[in-house]
């Protein structure tokens, strides 16, 4: 008896802690802290619910004590059949009607917000993004404007953006909580969100739906920046030619020599292309990640070039390339982190 208590209480312990900590995530990363429109009214109907489904359990617990102490047999008592109230019409239709009208507290809110947030009426009058969910990473078309990065979705802040999103494979969901609700993203079928950051910063996206190996791995940034920033980052982005920007050393110039010999175009695009077969490496010197989840190093680029499969299982170029060995992998590297179009970069948000 006195272990099963014991590992009962371990468990409940375990998943309180779990659940505890659940609550305190990251501040880029939680829906807890909402710091944009979809998350605000997300987080509107997190309360409501909270509060009227807190309610009910604590009025239950009250009744259900009082009821415990006021008709407990008491001595003398052996024998005594209280009185019998099942069927009692009036109890009935209170524990009918309560719950019916609880439940339409909840629902209309619920349903007003789905429609708001689906609401696209006013899509033509703001900017709009294509979106694309890829096995294992996200790419991003601001159309009509000739841009296209990938992992990193520069926003202007304080404004309504809308994502037209399709998928190219299986279903994936674009999910950022601290800003968005979450939207499934089909290979059928383009589906429309929009978005609005709050405050300037850097905000931690994911994939929401399981999309196979690396899907945990699947991450993305919204950059939301000041809109003079976003203006200038939009004319560097369009003003940039890959052709004129010469590699910043010898090195560099020999890993943009490999880098072009060695299959590396036929998925990757720098400047604005609509090959996307891979992510466009445009600005790739300006991540704040390496392929949504490492660190942004030229180690870790090394890594990632020679074996992909170690950090991202499944993703879809591994085995598409010749063999390189380190002194070629690290001449690439030391060409893609000088690949700079724009100096506005993650840190310029919030900055
Ligand atoms: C068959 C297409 C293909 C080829 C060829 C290819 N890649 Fe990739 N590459 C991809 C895909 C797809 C990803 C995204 C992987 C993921 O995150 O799931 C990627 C990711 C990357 C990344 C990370 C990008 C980011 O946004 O962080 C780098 C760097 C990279 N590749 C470099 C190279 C280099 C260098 C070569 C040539 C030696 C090369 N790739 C050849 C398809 C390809
Ligand atoms: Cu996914």
């Amino acid at each position: 008896m006195k272990g099963w208590m014991g590992k009962a209480k371990a468990i409940f312990l375990l998943s309180f802690t779990a659940l505890l900590l659940a609550g305190c995530g990251r501040e880029n990363l939680t829906a807890l802290v909402p710091k944009g429109y979809g998350a605000e009214q997300s987080m509107k109907l997190i309360i409501l619910t909270t509060v009227v489904m807190g309610s009910v359990f604590i009025i239950v617990c009250i009744i259900l004590a009082f009821v415990l102490f006021k008709f407990r047999r008491k001595k003398g008592q052996e024998d005594f059949i209280p009185k019998q109230v099942e069927g009692h019409k009036g109890l009935e239709v209170i524990w009918t009607v309560i719950p019916i009208i609880l439940v339409i507290i909840m629902a209309v809110p619920t349903t007003l917000v789905s429609f708001d947030l689906a609401d696209a009426s006013d899509a033509k009058d703001h900017l709009n993004i294509k979106v694309t969910g890829n096995q294992y990473w996200w790419h991003f078309d601001y159309e009509g404007e000739d841009i296209q990065t990938s992992q990193d979705l520069y926003i202007p802040v304080g404004e309504k953006v809308y994502l037209n999103m399709i998928s190219t494979d299986v279903i994936h969901s674009f999910w950022v909580p601290a800003i968005s609700g979450k939207m499934d993203v089909n290979p059928e079928n383009v589906n429309t969100m929009y978005i609005e950051a709050y405050e300037e910063g850097v905000y931690y996206g994911k994939c929401a739906e399981f999309c196979g190996p690396s899907h945990s791995l699947m991450d993305f940034k919204v950059i939301a920046v000041s809109k003079e920033e976003y203006d200038k980052w939009v004319a560097d982005m369009q003003n940039y030619d890959p052709e004129k920007d010469k590699p910043e050393s010898a090195i560099a110039q020999e890993g943009k020599e490999l880098f072009e010999q060695n299959n590396c175009m036929a998925c990757h695009a720098i400047g604005s292309s609509p090959n996307q077969v891979g992510p466009n490496l445009t600005n790739f010197g300006n991540r704040s990640k390496l392929a949504g989840i490492e660190e942004h190093t030229k180690e870790k680029v090394i890594e990632w070039i020679q074996d992909p499969e170690s950090l991202k299982p499944g993703n879809l170029m591994t085995g598409k390339y010749p063999k390189l060995n380190d002194d070629e992998a690290e001449k690439i590297a030391e060409y893609l982190m000088q690949l700079k179009a724009t100096d506005i970069t993650p840190d310029s948000a919030g900055k």
